[in-house]
């Protein structure tokens, strides 16, 4: 198997004014295209070459590093775009609103949490919601890691490279994760990840 860039699902400035058609471009076309290119370039003739992606995320985690980096890097991104809806933010489908209570306490905890995360990633890497253990709960990895990687599996993930976020909302992390939360995230795909993962 060999990766592939899909189109968004959704127009390049769909998800105006809160993530602008040029972020989308640089995003999509030139980062995670490079991602792919490059992580197909290193799977030619090693192990994982015939494997699944997340097969790859997995066994190349801590013995390929370009590999890995690429592979997981792709992985997040193809989730990433799913993640976000025009108009998203919202009401967060019963089971799942259920289960972020049970895990993490109210929706408004989730929120402070997963902001917290993503503020406190020290330079690149992704705020996420993962089911760990049966439980949703809240993590951050550095650079293209995963939450695969780390024995949970990811259900929400908020790019915070600087790419991501500084055409739209210059060094204000914060004020790009709350509009994500707020008017992005597309919560129906959030809880099909969420149902697959337990
Ligand atoms: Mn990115």
């Amino acid at each position: 198997m060999s990766f592939t860039l899909p189109p968004l699902p959704y127009a390049y400035d769909a998800l105006q004014p809160y993530m602008s058609k040029e972020t989308l471009e640089y995003h999509h076309d030139k980062h995670h295209q490079a991602y792919v290119t490059n992580g197909n370039n290193l799977l030619k003739g090693t192990e994982f070459e015939g494997k699944s992606l997340e097969e790859i995320v997995k066994g190349s985690f801590g013995k390929n590093a370009g590999l890995f980096n690429n592979a997981s890097q792709h992985y997040n991104h193809l989730h990433f775009w799913s993640w976000m809806k025009p108009i998203g933010g919202g009401k967060i489908p019963g089971a799942l609103e259920k289960a972020i209570v049970d895990g993490l306490g109210s929706v408004d905890k989730m929120k402070e949490e997963f902001t917290a995360a993503g503020v406190g990633q020290f330079g690149s890497g992704w705020a996420w919601l993962a089911v760990k253990d049966g439980k949703v709960v809240v993590m951050k990895t550095p650079n293209g890691e995963n939450p695969l990687v780390h024995g949970a599996k990811p259900i929400l993930g908020c790019d915070v490279w600087e790419h991501s976020y500084y055409i739209d909302y210059r060094n204000r992390r914060p004020d790009y994760i709350k509009a994500f939360l707020d008017h992005l995230v597309n919560w129906e795909y959030v809880e099909e990840m969420y149902r697959k993962a337990m």
